[in-house]
């Protein structure tokens, strides 16, 4: 690595890294993105499970910064498959020939910020150094794998796959008794296709999850060319949304509505398909019994579609609907009608411990050859954390966030000046179409960059009092209505040892994108300047 300090020195080659990269050439100034792995594409790159796909349509998961780019690209799926997301990430590195200044390979340690020289240096696993003025945490909110502890687990005779670093050149089951760890969306997702060559697929599960049907389907291409003739008003309307997608979001109340008109709502929406389940009514995460009425249909979908009234009993769950993050599936509950597959109530019957070629739970032996970890991710502050940044004063960010985070618009944080954190915590986030949320963060971090540039202002910082009062906001209005009260991985519930505390800002997207244009318009208020 060369030590000449760039303007700015970006961590992560995902949609945000390669995004601001782009928009620091706009500006004129150098920038270098610092990679672990070998190209880019992030989420996209890490996680090739088997049936990895997106949920939110394709048409409304792309970048929209580039006309051209959104007119051309032609999605084949209503719901892409990860290999042409990563496909369409490489293309856009391509279009924009972005890989000449990204550093693959590159796992980064540690950061620290000379007051001195007002400079960042940022430090790799193999010792070398890259120096930067400003410098962006652009390393996603779920790219740390959650790494349970099973007693064991060393001994496990095959391999062990964790969803989250699927090796590329794939994995072949046929024939292997599988053992699947977790029952979140990466689960959901593959364990169907597992389940189609493996010769026996056992299935560990903690908590049951909701999932709603894809319904995914070949791209209609009528649909596709009457997006594509209005795609920036198309865009801006799903900006004014509160999770910044389409989809129609009712405003009344699940209480007043009839047993009959209920019934009909929820109908329609299993029959669509996907993430816009819940919004037929608008206070299904206010009230224990609105909640009960959207849980006690999908309990009842579940029943109707899983053969074996034991299994279907297990696998319906019994926690709020909403407040952990809804799943979206091809054909997950009907895999339990597959003679090779079978479900294991690990709340009820705990795992003992994983031998050379079993996992043990209940007194129970499950036979495996291959064992796939589904256990999700340290979220939201798992990334930053895992790089040593140290700021002025002594500030360090590991000590910091020790009790949990808290950051000035899920942007900047105090002490650490010059520092940008994209989608971090406090910010809409993973409560939001991530690509959208991800173009609006860049802007507003290039935007503010371009200002400083121009006004010749060295050295942006968070104001102490205006993090903490963010902070607060974000914590209040996370404890609105009944989404706080369940153990998710938002409040950082599902890692042992974590503090918990709402991460993601849960005020709305189009709330949010005011406050940042506000503070921008005000000259960068609650920042310090200098
Ligand atoms: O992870 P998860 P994920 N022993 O945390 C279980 C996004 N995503 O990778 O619920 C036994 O949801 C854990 O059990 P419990 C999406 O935002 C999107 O599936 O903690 N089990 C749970 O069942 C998603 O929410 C897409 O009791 C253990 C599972 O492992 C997020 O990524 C696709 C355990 C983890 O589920 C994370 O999803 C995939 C232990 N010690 C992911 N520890 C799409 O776009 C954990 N578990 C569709």
């Amino acid at each position: 690595m060369s030590n000449t300090p760039y303007d700015i020195v970006i961590v992560g080659a995902g949609f945000a890294g390669m995004y601001l990269l782009h928009r620091a050439r706009g500006l004129g100034l150098t920038a270098r993105v610092l990679e672990a792995g070998t190209d880019v594409g992030g989420t996209w790159y890490w996680n090739r499970y088997p049936g990895a796909r997106v949920d939110i349509e394709s048409m409304q998961y792309s970048y929209q910064f580039d006309e051209d780019l959104q007119q051309e690209w032609e999605w084949t799926e209503k719901y892409s498959p990860q290999p042409e997301l990563l496909k369409y990430a490489r293309h856009v590195a391509d279009r924009h020939d972005l890989r000449r200044d990204i550093q693959f390979n590159t796992r980064v340690a540690a950061a620290r910020y000379d007051e001195g020289q007002a400079v960042w240096t940022l430090e790799a696993e193999d010792g070398s150094t890259v120096q930067g003025r400003f410098y962006v945490m652009a390393t996603g909110c779920l790219s740390v794998p959650n790494d349970p502890n099973l007693p064991g687990k060393d001994t496990f005779a095959g391999p062990t796959y964790v969803t989250g670093r699927w090796p590329h050149e794939g994995v072949d089951f046929t024939g292997k008794r599988v053992a699947v760890i977790g029952t979140g969306s990466s689960a959901i997702q593959s364990i169907p296709l597992i389940a189609e060559t493996a010769a026996q697929v056992t299935v560990f599960q903690r908590t049951a999850n909701y999932s709603i049907p894809a319904h995914n389907a070949p791209l209609d291409k009528a649909y596709e060319a009457k997006i594509k003739a209005r795609y920036p008003q198309f865009r801006a309307e799903a900006k004014k949304t509160g999770p910044g997608f389409h989809a129609v979001f009712e405003t009344d109340s699940v209480l007043d509505a009839t047993p009959q008109e209920r019934e009909r709502r929820y109908r329609e929406r299993w029959q669509q398909g996907g993430l816009g389940f819940l919004g037929c009514f608008a206070d299904h995460m206010m009230t224990q019994e609105g909640n009960d009425y959207a849980a006690n249909f999908l309990r009842d979908r579940i029943r109707s579609i899983v053969d074996d009234p034991e299994t279907a009993e297990k696998l319906c769950p019994t926690n709020l609907i909403g407040a952990k993050r809804f799943c979206v599936d091809t054909n997950y509950y009907a895999t339990y009608n597959r003679p090779n597959v079978a479900l294991v109530d690990i709340r009820a019957n705990p795992i003992e411990q994983v031998s050379a070629n079993a996992v043990h739970a209940g007194g129970e032996a499950y036979g495996a050859d291959i064992l796939v970890m589904a256990t999700g991710f340290d979220a939201m502050t798992g990334a930053l954390l895992a790089v040593d940044i140290q700021g002025v004063g002594g500030a360090r960010l590991q000590e910091r966030w020790a009790e949990g985070p808290s950051s000035y618009l899920g942007l900047a944080i105090k002490d650490f000046p010059n520092l940008f954190t994209v989608t971090g915590p406090g910010s809409p986030s993973v409560f939001t179409n991530m690509l959208p949320h991800i173009e609006q963060h860049v802007d507003w971090i290039a935007d503010c960059i371009g200002y400083m540039e121009s006004r010749n202002y060295r050295r942006i910082e968070a104001d102490a009092d205006a993090e903490d009062q963010w902070w607060d906001h974000v914590q209040e209005v996370g404890a609105v209505g009944l989404k706080a009260t369940v153990d998710s991985w938002y409040i950082g519930a599902n890692i042992e040892g974590k503090a918990r505390g709402m991460m993601p800002y849960l005020g709305g997207f189009p709330q949010y994108c005011e406050k940042c244009e506000t503070v921008a318009a005000e000259g960068y208020a609650g920042f310090k300047l200098a």
